[in-house]
């Protein structure tokens, strides 16, 4: 079925089971109160798919595993998954090649990451090698590949997936770069995975993030992402970049973002949450803050694009705040094992 007729498929025709019976839960309307705190071990990504990470992550910290373990575990798990379309199977670069960044960080101050890597399964993977293995914290471009390979990882073919290549077709015939808000994607396996993405139209999204606090009090997270669709060539976005897409710091919290990262990068969002946390905000308020920051420059600007962020305070206090209406995230721990989705409040 081509894609503009399945999107007139009205969402009253989608099987309401099918979602319980993936995700085990239906997406909450309602964010969590910014006042309520999860007990124990907790995983929590970015959008519906982050199902996926936490399915991974969970197991391990349920069994009092590491949190970094856990988060990575998580990233490696969205890289494979199609739906969640972070891993080489996602959108190209508007030359039609696959670049992915991720990063890796605990609450120590370890961190890791990698952008514009090619032809690599698992950049998580790879950016917890930089953390582990080298004296940097950033590898880039042919350097962060020739690491990988150096280090055991496999050099894939490079080959478009046949969805993406048919989206990056459809997309060369305008060739205009322009970032959707929760940009729709892949709707025909969404769809599989996930109904409720296209409750308001709004669905999807291209970057997993990932936060965790473990049974000993550490925390973690993870971002792996192949960045926004269709961009120019050697274009890294907020993913990779420690302090925007992704920061943990063990007095405090962690947090984690998604969606536009030129925005991001801007304002050190992830950073900044932290440090509003660390002052006494709330996780929610502090990604509010943080929104606040990157509409203010340009309110109208701001109308047309998507920015998430999602925290865990060390002491398993859980918010979330956005740019747009449509932004969610999952959350899995004791209460919630097969995860639960929350809709994150938003500016407009
Ligand atoms: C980026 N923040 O490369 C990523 C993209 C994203 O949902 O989050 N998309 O800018």
């Amino acid at each position: 079925m081509d894609r503009r007729k399945f999107l007139q498929i009205p969402i009253a025709a989608v099987p309401a089971f099918l979602a319980s019976r993936v995700f085990g839960q239906e997406r909450s309307k309602f964010p969590l109160s910014s006042a309520m705190r999860v007990r124990g071990p907790v995983v929590v990504s970015t959008w519906d798919s982050g199902v996926t990470a936490n399915n991974a992550a969970w197991p391990l910290l349920r069994k009092r595993g590491n949190a970094i373990d856990a988060v990575e575990a998580g990233g490696r798990a969205s890289e494979l998954e199609p739906s969640c379309c972070v891993g080489l199977d996602a959108w190209p670069d508007r030359d039609g090649k696959v670049t992915l960044d991720a990063c890796v960080m605990n609450g120590n101050g370890d961190i890791g990451a990698v952008s514009f890597l090619e032809r690599i399964k698992h950049p998580v993977s790879v950016a917890r090698a930089v953390m582990e293995k080298t004296p940097h914290v950033l590898l880039s471009g042919e350097g962060a590949q020739e690491f990988a390979l150096a280090n055991g990882f496999k050099l894939e073919s490079g080959e478009l997936s046949e969805d993406a290549k048919k989206e990056w077709a459809e997309w060369l015939k305008n060739s205009q770069y322009k970032p959707g808000i929760n940009v729709e994607r892949r709707p025909n396996i969404i769809l599989q995975f996930a109904p409720n993405y296209f409750e308001n139209g709004k669905p999807n999204h291209d970057t997993m993030g990932t936060v965790a606090l473990d049974s000993k009090g550490m925390l973690a997270g993870m971002v792996t992402t192949s960045g926004m669709a269709f961009k120019m060539r050697g274009r890294v976005g907020d993913s990779p970049i420690i302090g925007a897409g992704l920061f943990v710091d063990n007095e405090v919290g962690a947090a984690t973002s998604s969606g536009l990262g030129e925005e991001v990068i801007r304002i050190c969002g992830t950073h900044t949450i932290v440090e509003q946390m660390r002052l006494g905000r709330t996780p929610e308020q502090a990604c509010r803050e943080a929104v606040r920051r990157i509409v203010k420059r340009d309110p109208v600007k701001a109308k047309e694009f998507q920015v998430g962020f999602v925290a865990l305070s060390r002491t398993g206090a859980i918010g979330a705040f956005a740019v747009q209406p449509g932004f969610t995230y999952t959350i899995t721990n004791e209460q919630f094992p097969k995860g639960k989705i929350f809709e994150a409040k938003s500016h407009f």
